[in-house]
């Protein structure tokens, strides 16, 4: 991961449409694959039924309709709509921040499935209706850093891990869990080359203490709404008080293990970004510091830096998870 320096192709704010004029653009519609299904069958909503992802849809609509709102626990300003949606980083579409949002306009979500496997009593395979039904949505205000020291306050929706893991039954010998990242050139384009950026599948991992963590969120939704294909639909994880690479999207496989699995980025540059990357002002990185970040949204001549809080402000529910473990070692 590279710091930078914004081209001049990047949504400056004044550019930035509103919410309401983004979301009433064919594009969106696409995202979600709703145009390309009116079309497909001629008509427009009457049709949408019997696209092959209306139950789901339907049931995801019906449950962020009904979320709980969590009270807000960060104090900071949300971060807008359009710069958590158009400022990611996603490389199976691309390394640059505008990637994401420009290279999967096409994003069809369906026919997705996760399995769930390894270290458990049931193991499951399930296909986005089932794996949504018994959950009830919350949404919840988080802060978010990436590594490469820029951040946001988003609210995302989703519920907890613990109770998606819970239903698979881990056994005694789950002491991590494993997730791994869609591999399909037809949906994801930077993977058609073979000597590509990063090696896929991305992987990521946790130890089971963290992924059972109250705070450890399965994702589908942000601001209230679908989660878009740039933010990691149908399903990413959100880890709070670790840097943001820790939060894989679009994710097809969640698998128990007893070993500690290899992550991506501690594979690719292991002496940079390590397993645990819990958000430490205290432990920079070796070619920049961690006591700061720019806090979106920003601009070169207005960087908004923040200081950087231990375990990105979440240290009275975490830090007990880590007593006795030196966190300058284990980074
Ligand atoms: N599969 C996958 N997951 C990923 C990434 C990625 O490149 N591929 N990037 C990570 C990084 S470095 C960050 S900062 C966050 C960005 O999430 P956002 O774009 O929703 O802000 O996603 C993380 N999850
Ligand atoms: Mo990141």
């Amino acid at each position: 991961m590279l710091i930078r320096i914004p081209r001049s192709s990047d949504p400056k704010p004044s550019e930035i449409t509103s919410e309401s004029q983004y979301l009433s653009r064919r594009d969106w519609l696409r995202n979600t694959g709703m145009l390309g299904v009116g079309l497909a069958l001629g008509s427009a909503s009457g049709s949408l039924l019997a696209a092959p992802s209306a139950d789901w849809r339907t049931q995801l609509s019906d449950k962020l309709a009904s979320r709980s709102k969590i009270p807000d626990t960060t104090g900071d300003t949300l971060t807008p709509f359009e710069d958590a949606t158009r400022y990611n980083n996603f490389y199976e579409f691309g390394t640059d921040k505008s990637d994401p949002v420009e290279n999967s306009r096409n994003f069809r979500v369906d026919p997705w499935t996760v399995s769930i496997e390894g270290a458990l009593n049931r193991p499951l395979k399930l296909n986005l209706e089932d794996l949504l039904k018994p959950h009830a949505l919350e949404e919840r205000i988080y802060r978010f850093r990436c590594v490469e020291a820029w951040s946001m306050v988003v609210p995302w929706v989703g519920f907890p891990l613990a109770d998606l893991l819970k239903r698979a039954d881990p056994t005694s010998s789950a002491k991590f869990v494993r997730f791994e990242t869609l591999v399909d050139p037809e949906r994801f384009p930077a993977q058609k080359f073979a000597r590509s950026t990063i090696p896929w599948p991305y992987e990521e991992g946790l130890r089971i203490d963290e992924a059972m963590h109250p705070l450890t969120l399965m994702v589908v939704g942000l601001y209230g709404k679908e989660l878009l294909p740039q933010n990691g639909a149908p399903l990413r994880l959100m880890v709070p008080w670790k840097y943001g690479f820790k939060s894989i999207k679009s994710i097809v496989r969640i698998e128990l293990t007893d070993t500690q699995p290899d992550t991506t980025w501690q594979r690719l540059a292991s002496s940079e970004y390590g397993f645990y990357a819990n958000v430490n002002p205290d432990v920079d990185h070796p070619r920049w510091s961690q006591k700061r970040e720019r806090r979106l949204p920003n601009s070169l001549w207005d960087p908004n830096w923040i200081p950087t809080r231990r375990f990105n402000g979440y240290e009275d529910q975490v830090a007990s998870l880590y007593s006795g473990l030196n966190l300058k070692t284990n980074y």
